[in-house]
């Protein structure tokens, strides 16, 4: 593990198999989202998606938290004296953070390892895969402190799980408990808590060993299509299989199969 390209240490970064594990490490603070946090998120997310080394993210918390959301301290002396900092979070930070997360041309999991909330909810919801623990939960904290919701919860929650159930986890938050959260499609899978590093790493391998062009493409073709109509989605469609049938990894696959090989992809 080394500290991220900010310096930082409050994000922890390693790259191994393909995969860049991000992790939240501010462990006494159940990862809470400071300034210092939420900058070096962003900055280790930027610099993971545009390194082609890297063809799986997997984020995580240590400690005992997957993330608390904002640093609630931080937040309160800024409601004292500097509130540019407050409103300044939302397009600085965790807009850029959560469009990372959703819109890298490449997969991310989320293992998420203990209470996801508010904003930290919002990051696992904005990655493909989430890996959750038996005794996490992810509560969509915002109103219970009077805020509305940021890093992209409107737009994922409704997705996941309806525009009914998405308006009562905003607005009537508790502590949705991992069974329930698979049930609603909140959770790819839940795991025993000492499990969820590895069953998220395992599949943050192999899918760093998949068709990385074809997830970023189909990233993006599922993000389009839930705002636009089928003629446009098709036209999209035709781009992304364009843009696939073009790369090594299509022919090579391909001719695995007339051969009755294993298909070996490198990301290109
Ligand atoms: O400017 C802007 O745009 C703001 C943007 C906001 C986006 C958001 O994320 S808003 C939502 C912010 N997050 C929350 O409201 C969550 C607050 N925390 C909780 O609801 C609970 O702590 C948890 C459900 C996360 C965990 O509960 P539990 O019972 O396991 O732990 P606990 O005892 O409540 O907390 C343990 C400690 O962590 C405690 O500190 P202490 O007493 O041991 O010194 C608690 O204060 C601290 N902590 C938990 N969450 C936060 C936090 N400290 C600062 N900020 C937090 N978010």
């Amino acid at each position: 593990m080394t500290t991220t390209p900010t310096g930082s240490d409050t994000v922890r970064y390693e790259l191994r198999d393909g995969v860049a594990t991000v992790t939240l490490n501010r462990p006494d603070a159940m990862n809470a989202l400071d300034d210092e946090l939420k900058t070096a998120l962003r900055d280790t997310l930027a610099a993971a998606a545009q390194d082609p080394d890297v063809r799986a993210v997997l984020l995580t918390g240590s400690g005992r938290a997957f993330c608390a959301g904002q640093d609630l301290a931080e937040h309160a002396q800024n409601l004292q004296g500097h509130l540019q900092d407050v409103w300044r979070t939302v397009p600085e930070h965790y807009s850029p953070i959560v469009t990372l997360l959703a819109t890298m041309p490449k997969p991310v999991v989320a293992a998420v390892n203990g209470i996801a909330a508010g904003a930290g909810a919002a990051f696992a919801l904005a990655c493909d895969f989430r890996i959750v623990a038996d005794t996490a939960g992810f509560t969509m904290a915002f109103a219970a402190v009077g805020l509305a919701a940021d890093s992209g919860a409107s737009w994922t929650l409704p997705r996941l799980v309806g525009v009914a159930k998405a308006k009562e986890l905003l607005m009537r938050p508790s502590t949705v408990p991992a069974d329930e959260a698979l049930r609603l499609g909140l959770a790819t899978e839940v795991v025993a808590a000492d499990a969820v590093a590895e069953t998220a790493r395992a599949l943050a391998v192999r899918l760093a060993a998949g068709p990385t062009v074809a997830y970023g493409a189909i990233r993006r073709s599922i993000a389009f299509s839930s705002g636009h109509g089928l003629e446009e989605s098709l036209d999209l469609e035709s781009q992304m299989m364009h843009l696939t049938g073009s790369t090594e990894d299509h022919r090579n696959a391909v001719a695995a199969f007339l051969a009755k090989r294993r298909p070996t992809f490198t990301g290109r």
